[in-house]
């Protein structure tokens, strides 16, 4: 049984069944309501009652609806902004990806003090570049109970490549739960949404808590549908409804084609905590964008969407009148859908969720070629399981290249203990690693190293020097740091204004982690140094080493961070630029 069929609707007035973004490319006419156009923009945050599960909620909203409304910019224009924060509490919205002054980013406590109860804050800034992008609330968890939307950024130029049809497809996800208490369960027991692992003891709290039937009907679903943990995903789709624009995976987000048209998905992973594996069963995806930059198009079947990461794809509908849109979260307990359809009657149905994942010896970081007491031993330790071996064989000389370049190294303070339990013993460059749960399954998957620069990096200037940041935690402890340190540990990164930097991560635990960076460009290395992808958050794949450079451009103070909202708080760092 699948918890979907129990969601009920969603009610019209809250979420509105408008919510899809339809940009209609050849007329540029905007045909939803719930999009904004122009270069002087009113947003209001506000509580707002929702129903998205059967069970009315109270969300934070931008203008009263999830996701909130999408704003389309034309590049070369100035932008102002005028944000209401009616919530009880201060508020902010940072504007992901934008490249802007530092007080107008949006960071309470590094861009400016936040947005008071009852205030206004009006932002202003020159949009100098396009493409596909979002915006949240920074300030607490307001971002998990609705606090974000899309981006749209129309380019001065004509753009490489031809379409019909434009809609934007943020997804997202949802609890009823307080974001506060999900926060607070995960540092009681960091396992507490992967029930399987759930003791004896924590089942009957929950009968406490939720009466017998309730607590024993969730976890024989959750039983039933073969949920273990596998330390895939902090919060599940336990407490989560997937969103689509909105939409959970009853109410469905519909994005109409006409036969023989191209259509343009701009997705956005507008999530607080989950990835999700994205696919349109039938129908090849070109990607032509990566986190709002143009890239060589390069056609798959699949990829994977780390939280704060966009990706426009265009696709031609052939035969068929309904398509899926499936985003299923990395763990697979669940997903969200939508339909690509030319007959608005039609609603996809979701094909079947892949096998729950099992991270292998390789998201540990442990040796590819272990000996056989070796193989035990990891797999003794993490429950892991050895039947999937994802090919690790980098061995374009391109990839020998980059994992072989040598900068001056910034030494850095590290701190090992109770915070950091996990460590890659030998941690690789796996940019053509699919990920966990997604190797050799039969379909072309996107991968980094299928990502390059639509334009030549080849004049870029060469780092000066590289920093190499441990990603760092204790999953037990539910501890989050870089380095050891936890941000109110931690002293600031300092950059030289207009340095070029090369940043190499080694992930030293078992999830993945979305690095955000602000303010600047993240230059990813995937093996074609003339080609450098440019992105604003670069997942860290469990137990590997990813390197990327940048150019430190803009003067002033930015926030550094994992961009799980819950890893957040502690695994952070303020940048300063002089
Ligand atoms: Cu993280």
């Amino acid at each position: 049984m699948q918890r979907r069929t129990f969601i009920k609707g969603v009610a019209a007035s809250s979420i509105g069944l408008l919510s899809a973004t339809h940009l209609n490319a050849k007329s540029q006419k905007i045909e939803n309501k719930k999009t904004i156009q122009g270069r002087e923009i009113f947003l209001t945050i506000d509580y707002t009652k929702v129903n998205i599960t059967g069970q009315e909620a109270i969300a934070t909203t931008v203008n009263g609806q999830i996701s909130g409304p999408t704003l389309i910019w034309q590049e070369g224009e100035r932008i102002t902004i005028h944000v209401t924060n009616n919530l009880k509490t201060s508020s902010s919205i940072h504007w992901h990806g934008i490249i802007l002054p530092p007080d107008m980013d949006g960071v309470p406590g590094i861009s400016f003090d936040g947005i008071p109860a009852g205030e206004t804050f009006t932002y202003s800034f020159d949009v100098k570049q396009h493409g596909t992008y979002w915006y949240h609330s920074h300030s607490g968890f307001q971002e998990q109970s609705g606090v974000y939307g899309t981006i749209v950024i129309k380019p001065k130029e004509k753009e490489p490549f031809a379409y019909d049809k434009d809609y934007v497809v943020m997804l997202s996800d949802w609890s009823d739960e307080r974001p506060e208490s999900i926060y607070r369960k995960l540092k009681l027991s960091a396992d507490y949404y992967n029930f399987s692992q759930r003791t004896v003891g924590d089942f009957f709290s929950e009968v406490k808590e939720k009466g017998f039937s309730n607590a024993f009907g969730a976890r024989k679903m959750w039983n039933e549908m073969r949920m273990t943990d596998r330390d895939i995903s902090d919060v599940t789709g336990y407490t989560y409804t997937f969103l689509m624009n909105g939409e959970n995976p009853a109410t469905t987000f519909q994005a109409l084609f006409q036969k023989g048209e191209k259509v343009r998905l701009r997705f956005v992973n507008g999530a607080a905590m989950t990835f999700f594996d994205v696919r349109i069963p039938g129908l090849k995806m070109t990607v032509v964008a990566a986190d709002g930059n143009h890239v060589q198009p390069v056609m798959i079947d699949e990829f994977r969407i780390g939280v704060a990461e966009t990706y426009d794809v265009i696709v031609e509908p052939e035969d068929k009148e309904v398509y899926a849109i499936f985003a299923q979260s990395i763990d697979r307990s669940g997903y969200a859908l939508g339909s690509l359809t030319s007959n608005p009657n039609l609603k996809a149905k979701a094909p079947q969720m892949d096998p729950k994942p099992l991270l292998t010896m390789v998201d540990m970081g442990m040796k590819m070629q272990m000996d056989k007491k070796g193989e035990k031993k990891g797999a003794m330790k993490c429950g892991a399981s050895m039947d999937m071996k994802p090919k690790m064989a980098m061995k374009s000389m391109k990839f020998e290249k980059m994992k072989n370049a040598k900068y001056p190294q910034t030494p850095l303070a590290m701190k090992r203990g109770v915070g950091t339990t996990m460590m890659a013993m030998d941690p690789q460059y796996r940019l053509d690693d699919p990920g966990v749960g997604l190797r050799g399954n039969g379909r072309k998957v996107l991968t980094y190293a299928d990502l390059k620069n639509r334009y030549s990096t080849a004049n870029d200037a060469t780092p000066v020097r590289e920093l190499v940041l441990h990603l760092t935690g204790n999953m037990e402890r539910y501890m989050w740091s870089i380095n050891g340190i936890k941000y109110e540990d931690a002293k600031p990164l300092v950059f030289k204004y207009g340095e070029r930097v090369r940043i190499t991560y080694i992930n030293d635990t078992m999830m993945n982690h979305p690095m955000h960076l602000h303010g600047v460009w993240s230059d990813l290395e995937t093996g074609d140094d003339a080609h450098l992808v440019r992105k604003h958050t670069i997942i860290s794949q469990p137990g590997s080493k990813i390197s990327f450079r940048v150019t430190m451009d803009a003067r002033g103070a930015w926030a550094y961070h994992c961009h799980l909202l819950y890893h957040m708080t502690d695994m952070f760092r303020k940048v300063v630029v002089v």
